[in-house]
């Protein structure tokens, strides 16, 4: 019970001293502190301009703090109606790393995926994502915006 209203004050202290753009959506750092592996750092689910320009646009920024490379090979994000945007085959990220993983086409490279999809994916006002290894289990869970409430 504690700690929920710890993470509750967190969250709206997050979203009142953000100072990023409307539509990006940081996680608590009471969050962070528990997560024992990858975790969705960041939703930017409404991106400057169009949320599917090439190269850019909406996004989830994945990050780990472990000692050790987390190989997320395979994994792939899904928000509440069931759309996936997929990590990628071998990707890894080295300790400390994030890794954006775009909604959009792009070139790919060690910070950032991008899945070529024609539709958006983040809803700007809200959504909740899952991140699943490549076995399909959940590692986080990020509700954002007025999903979170
Ligand atoms: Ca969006
Ligand atoms: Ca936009």
């Amino acid at each position: 019970m504690g700690r929920r209203t710890v993470v509750a004050a967190a969250m709206v202290a997050a979203a009142c001293s953000g100072g990023g753009a409307s539509g990006t959506f940081d996680l608590p750092d009471a969050d962070t502190a528990r997560t024992g592996s990858a975790y969705i750092a960041r939703v930017v689910a409404d991106a400057e301009g169009d949320d599917l320009a090439e190269g850019a646009g909406e996004h989830v920024v994945l990050r780990h703090d472990l000692d050790i490379r987390n190989d997320l090979g395979g994994w792939w994000l899904e928000d509440a109606q069931g759309n996936r945007l997929n990590v990628g085959i071998g990707t890894q990220i080295d300790p400390g790393a994030e890794l954006r993983v775009h909604t959009a086409c792009g070139e790919n490279s060690d910070e950032a995926v991008f899945n070529c999809l024609d539709t958006e994916v983040l809803d700007d006002d809200g959504d909740v994502l899952v991140l699943r290894d490549a076995a399909g289990a959940e590692v986080h869970r990020f509700a954002y915006g007025d999903a979170a409430e």
